[in-house]
């Protein structure tokens, strides 16, 4: 998911380039105003750390970019792409390494298993809104 300061900095053409450029399969994309609610339930493992509520007041700040992204080993690489928590811990060349500096303002979400990653595609995406398809790539990518 790009956060509404990706949003906000122009950097959704960046962010998806980058996955895309990897050679995972975009299923699933919208620009989408995340209501308290679903941010709560979202981070509902982070409801008793100090910052939630203002993390809450950040993803619901704006709109922001949900995406579902399909690969082998893509929950694992993605976290890579995306890089460190802390931006000023993110290598350069990770998304949140070349383009944050605040933890707070980290542009982006991502997955952290792939059963988080179900559970998040569940909570983001209603039925019907991934799409079934196969890229001509394919075959370029995988052996
Ligand atoms: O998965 P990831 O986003 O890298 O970090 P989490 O530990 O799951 O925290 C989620 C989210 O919470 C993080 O992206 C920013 C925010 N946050 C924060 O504002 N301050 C912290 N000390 C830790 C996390
Ligand atoms: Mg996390």
């Amino acid at each position: 998911m790009i956060k509404p300061d990706g949003v906000q900095r122009g950097l959704v053409g960046e962010i998806i380039s980058r996955f895309e450029k990897k050679g995972f399969l975009l299923k699933g994309l919208k620009l989408f105003q995340c209501p308290k609610d679903l941010a709560q339930e979202h981070y509902k493992d982070l409801k008793e750390r100090p910052f939630f509520p203002n993390l809450i007041d950040y993803i619901t700040s704006g709109p922001v970019v949900c995406m579902a992204w399909e690969g082998d080993g893509v929950v694992a690489s993605a976290r890579k792409l995306i890089g460190a928590t802390n931006p000023l811990q993110a290598e350069p060349g990770t998304i949140r390494g070349d383009l944050a500096v605040q933890t707070g303002r980290n542009v982006v979400h991502g997955s952290d298993s792939p059963d988080n990653g179900k559970r998040e595609i569940g909570l983001w995406f209603k039925e019907g809104e991934l799409a079934q398809w196969e890229s001509v790539q394919t075959p370029w990518l995988i052996e």
